[in-house]
C-alpha cells in the first residue's frame, strides 16, 4: 500500500497520553496516517532567527511527524499576513476586512517554496500527498516545480466564495491556477465546488471536461464536494466517560429549574457571536417570562490574538456580554456567561449533553464540527434541539436542525423560543434524522472518499455508493409530550450504559 504524506500548516498529533484537547481532525489525520504508514509534515509553530529548513523528525504512535521552523518575517507575512488576513477575510464575506499587501503575498510563495523544498526529498514514488487548506494553495506548483510527479490531493477546510468576491483579490488568477497543478480538489460542499467551477469557467475560459472534471490551464483536475465528518463513534462514546460525566453534572447543578443554551466556538469573527448575543437579547426583550429560566454559556477561546480585527471582536463580545447581563441579571442570575477557555474534548461533550439548545450560528463556515459534536453528544431519548446557520456546510446535512440566518437576531430570537417549547416528539425525529447523518458521514467516511479518489484522479473505478448503513436507534412512536423531560424541566443525569 502506498505511503500517505499529509500536509497541513500546523502538526498537532495526539500524544501517546491522550490530550483530549487536539480536535477530531487531528485525531482523524493522525488515524489516516497509521493506516497508510505515513508521514505528517508541516510547520512546527515555531520561529527561529532565520529559515534553515532544519526537519525535526518524531514519531507519534507509528505516525512519523517532520516539522519545520519559520522566520519571524514568514510568520508575520505568510501566517498572520496572506494566511489569516487576506484569504480568511475574504473566502468568509468579509471583505471589509481584508487586508491585501504585496509583502503578505510573497511572503506566502516564499514560504509554500520551503516548505516544498523541505518536503520534496522525503517523497518516495507512490507516495499520495494530501495537502490542507488555505494557507497552502500553491504547494502543488511549488512541488511540481522540484520536479515532483506524484498524485497530488488538496482539500480545503473553509468556504470558497462567490465568483464576485474572489475576483477583487489582486492576483486572484495565479492562486486559481496554481490549483491545478493538483490531480484532486475537494471541498466541503457541493455548493462551494460550485462555486468554483463558475469561476473557472468564466474568469480561466475553462470547461467541463465531464462531470467532476474540469479543465482550464492546459490541465484535467478532478473536483468533488467530500463534507468533513466528526469520529462520532468516539464522541458518542466520550459523553459516558468520567469527566464528561463530571462536566454534565457542573452544569445540571448549575442550571436546577433553568435550560442551558450553549455556543462553543473559536472566537473568530467569522462566527457570528456579536449576532448571535444580539439575537439572546432580543429573545430575553421579547420575553419577560422565561428570562430567569434559561442560561446562555458561549464559550469562545481567544484565537490568532496578533490580528487587529481578533482584538477588537473581543472587546465588543466583552461589552455586549456585560451589556446584556447588566439589562437583565437579577440578583442570584445572570442570563448569560461568556466565558475564553480551552476545554477538554470530552468536557465539550458532557457540556452539549447537558444543554437543551446548541446555537451554533456562523455568518460562514466551511462545515462547523460544533453542530456535529452537539448533535453526538445529545441523549437520544431526551435529546436537545440544534439551532444551526444556514450558511454553515453542515447545513446542507443536518436539515433537521432549526435553521436561521445569522444576520438576524429576530431569527435567533425566535428559533430560541421554538427550541425551548418543542415537544419530545418532534425533537427525537428531528435529532434521529441528524444522528444518523453525523454516524453515516463521518470522519473515516470523508478520509476514505477522499484518498480513494486520489488514488484514482482520472476517476476509472465508478465510485462506491452505497456506504454502510449504521446501526440507528429505535425512537417508538408517541404522542407528542409537552414539558415533561430534562430538556424542559428538572435535569437528571444521563444513562450510564
Ligand atoms: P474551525 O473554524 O476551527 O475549523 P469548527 O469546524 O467548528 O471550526 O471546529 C472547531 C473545533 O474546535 C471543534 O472540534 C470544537 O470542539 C473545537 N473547539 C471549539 N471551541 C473549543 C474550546 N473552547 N475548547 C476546546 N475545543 C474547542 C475549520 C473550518 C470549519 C471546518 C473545520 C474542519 O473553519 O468550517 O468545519 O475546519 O474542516
Amino acid at each position: 500500500m502506498s505511503r500517505l504524506i499529509v500536509v497541513s500548516n500546523r502538526v498537532n498529533p495526539p500524544t501517546a497520553r491522550g490530550d483530549e484537547t487536539v480536535g477530531g481532525l487531528a485525531m482523524a489525520l493522525s488515524a489516516a496516517l497509521r493506516q497508510y504508514s505515513g508521514l505528517w509534515f508541516g510547520w512546527s509553530g515555531r520561529t527561529a532567527p532565520e529559515f534553515t529548513g532544519q526537519l525535526s523528525l518524531e514519531q507519534h504512535d507509528g505516525v512519523t511527524v517532520a516539522t519545520v521552523d519559520l522566520e519571524e518575517a514568514d510568520l508575520q507575512e505568510y501566517y498572520n499576513g496572506y494566511a489569516n488576513k487576506t484569504l480568511w477575510p475574504l473566502f468568509h464575506y468579509r471583505q471589509d476586512l481584508t487586508a491585501y499587501d504585496r509583502t503578505f503575498d510573497a511572503g506566502y510563495q516564499r514560504v509554500n517554496r520551503r516548505f516544498a523544498e523541505t518536503l520534496a526529498p522525503l517523497i518516495q514514488p507512490g507516495d499520495l500527498i494530501w495537502v490542507h487548506d488555505y494557507h497552502l494553495i500553491p504547494l502543488a506548483r511549488e512541488l511540481r516545480r522540484l520536479g515532483v510527479t506524484n498524485r497530488i490531493g488538496f482539500f480545503l477546510h473553509i468556504p470558497w466564495p462567490a465568483h464576485q468576491l474572489i475576483v477583487t483579490l489582486p492576483r486572484h488568477r495565479e492562486l486559481v491556477a496554481a490549483l491545478f497543478d493538483y490531480d484532486l480538489v475537494g471541498f466541503q460542499t457541493e455548493g462551494f465546488r460550485h462555486a468554483f467551477e463558475e469561476y473557472v469557467l468564466s474568469e480561466a475560459d475553462g470547461s467541463v471536461d465531464r462531470p467532476g472534471f474540469l479543465r482550464a490551464y492546459g490541465r484535467t483536475m478532478r473536483v468533488e464536494a467530500f463534507p468533513i465528518g466528526i469520529d462520532a463513534a468516539d464522541f458518542t462514546r466520550m459523553v459516558e466517560s468520567p469527566r464528561a460525566q463530571h462536566t454534565y453534572d457542573v452544569m445540571v447543578a448549575h442550571t436546577v429549574f433553568r435550560r442551558l443554551i450553549v455556543g462553543v466556538d473559536r472566537l473568530d469573527y467569522s462566527k457570528g457571536l456579536e449576532e448571535r448575543f444580539l439575537g439572546v437579547e432580543r429573545f430575553l426583550a421579547n420575553n419577560p417570562d422565561l428570562r430567569r429560566e434559561v442560561l446562555m454559556l458561549q464559550v469562545a477561546p481567544l484565537s490568532r490574538d496578533a490580528v487587529e480585527a481578533y482584538q477588537e471582536i473581543r472587546g465588543r463580545l466583552d461589552a455586549l456580554s456585560g451589556r446584556i447581563n447588566g439589562e437583565y441579571a437579577d440578583i442570584d442570575h445572570n442570563p448569560v456567561r461568556y466565558v475564553n477557555k480551552n476545554y477538554r474534548r470530552d468536557e465539550l461533550a458532557g457540556l452539549y449533553r447537558a444543554a437543551s439548545v446548541g446555537l451554533v450560528t456562523p455568518m460562514r463556515d466551511g462545515m462547523n464540527l460544533v453542530a456535529k459534536e452537539f448533535v453526538a453528544a445529545q441523549d437520544p431519548d431526551d435529546p436537545g434541539v440544534l439551532i444551526l446557520s444556514r450558511f454553515a456546510g453542515a447545513a446542507d446535512q443536518l436539515r433537521d436542525a432549526l435553521l436561521v440566518n445569522p444576520n438576524s437576531p429576530d431569527e435567533i430570537a425566535e428559533a430560541i423560543k421554538r427550541a425551548l417549547s418543542m415537544d419530545l416528539f418532534e425533537r427525537k425525529a428531528r435529532w434521529r434524522a441528524m444522528f444518523e447523518n453525523v454516524v453515516r458521514e463521518d470522519v473515516t467516511a470523508w478520509r476514505d472518499a477522499f484518498v480513494a479518489a486520489l488514488r484514482d484522479p482520472a476517476g476509472a473505478v465508478a465510485p462506491d455508493v452505497e456506504r454502510p448503513q449504521p446501526a440507528i436507534l429505535e425512537v417508538e412512536t408517541e404522542t407528542p409530550t409537552r414539558l415533561t423531560t430534562r430538556k424542559t424541566a428538572t435535569p437528571r443525569p444521563p444513562a450510564r450504559h
